[in-house]
């Protein structure tokens, strides 16, 4: 499986395109308008998502409900497009109009700079527009389409906050998959303490008040993944290395770690690996996670425990130092309406993108034209590494 997104943040619509799902699964749009609600609510977003109700349409790829193994083509539609025709037009403006909206100062932290120099625009919104993470739309759009697949082949996807602007959200021991999703989508602020909500709920307001930005932590489980998807035999088949680039691609993500991740530093090895046990009912299992659910790159049947770090929206009320890139004077940053955190959002990406990692490891390893085909290897090869 295969995919491309498009779309400018202010432009008509949103499109993704996603190729080599199998024929016969199961798919309505409500699957994926759900997914898009999600990943629009949060304590802390900004107005863009008053203007915004993001729903699918499906223009290729399925018929009756399944998919056909074609193409499936997604798009979403800009609502606040109305309201940048002129800035965003397709085709040729005025040179005076050209200067309404032009961006010139750039935004420490964003793409604006160097995505001018590089592709030598005059215009910094030309950069802005398309490295904003509205594009993330399409990124929990086609992670709906992936989670549906895996859900029929019994593999769930969570995720929640673990961290926000500092303050730390325990995680209790021992929860299922299925109770960390019920939980944190409880929580407008997706954790799975209820005792810091509030905490958490402060600090946004205090921190949108001076016009400042928060980061934080999220973290993905994913329940149900069959041993053996990734591979140790070459580097860029190895399917931590996949989730590792898919986490560190969302919007503003700076970092990953797998299972107690960076905490390995400080740990010999004898506290660290997860010993195995094998019984009649449950095949080969371990007795801790620490590793997060892979071995040599492939998963090993425990939970994929995945997370990552988000740094604080770099688009601030608050501005910072800047240059005006045409006289070349000191300036402060232009002032773009923001989100004061979008980290509850940032947790549904998280997931949408780990659940199309996993997705694409699933239609590798197993036979991907036929839906009902594939569930029937799945279920033949969750038997076979039962008993090995
Ligand atoms: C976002 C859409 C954007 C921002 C935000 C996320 O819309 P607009 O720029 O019109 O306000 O709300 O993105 C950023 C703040 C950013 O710096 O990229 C979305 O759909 O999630």
């Amino acid at each position: 499986m295969r995919f491309i997104t498009a779309g400018e943040s202010h432009g008509p619509e949103l499109t993704a395109i996603i190729e080599g799902l199998p024929a016969g699964m199961p798919l309505s749009p409500e699957d994926i308008n759900l997914e898009l609600a999600r990943r629009q609510g949060g304590y802390g977003r900004g107005g863009r998502m008053l203007i915004e109700k993001d729903q699918v349409r499906i223009t290729s790829g399925i018929r009756h409900g399944k998919t056909l193994g074609s193409p499936l083509t997604l798009v979403v539609e800009n609502k606040d497009w109305k309201n940048w025709t002129s800035v965003m037009s397709i085709e040729e403006v005025s040179e005076k109009e050209k200067k309404i909206r032009r961006v010139n100062k750039p935004r420490p932290g964003h793409a604006d700079l160097v995505g001018g120099i590089k592709y030598q625009h005059d215009d910094l919104r030309n950069v802005l527009e398309r490295s904003s993470a509205r594009e993330t739309t399409m990124r929990v759009a086609i992670g709906a389409v992936a989670k549906k697949l895996l859900k029929e082949l019994d593999v769930e996807v969570a995720g929640h906050v673990a961290i926000l602007g500092g303050i730390k959200a325990e995680i209790p021991d021992n929860l299922t998959v299925k109770e960390i999703q019920e939980r944190s989508e409880n929580s407008d602020v997706r954790v799975l303490d209820p005792l810091v909500e509030q905490d958490i709920r402060d600090l946004i307001d205090k921190t949108k008040k001076n016009g400042d930005t928060i980061g934080g932590v999220v973290e993905v489980v994913v329940g149900g993944v069959p041993i053996g998807l990734g591979s140790y035999v070459q580097w860029d088949r190895k399917l931590d290395a996949k989730i590792a680039q898919a986490v560190t691609s969302i919007n503003a993500f700076k970092g990953v770690e797998f299972g107690i991740g960076f905490e390995m530093g400080f740990k010999p090895g004898s506290q660290i690996m997860d010993e195995i046990v094998w019984d009649q009912t449950t095949g080969y299992t371990r007795t801790s996670n620490n590793l997060g659910g892979f071995e040599g790159g492939m998963t090993n049947g425990m939970p994929i425990v995945v997370r990552g770090v988000m740094k604080p929206i770099p688009t601030l009320y608050k501005p910072l130092q800047s240059v005006n890139i045409d006289t070349k004077e000191p300036y402060k940053a232009s002032v773009e309406r923001s989100d004061s955190t979008a980290v509850p959002a940032a947790s549904v990406v998280c997931e949408a993108v780990v659940a199309t990692e996993v997705a694409q490891a699933m239609l590798e390893k197993f036979g991907s034209d036929a839906f009902e085909q594939m569930k029937e290897e799945v279920e033949s090869y969750r038997r076979y590494t039962q008993t090995f």
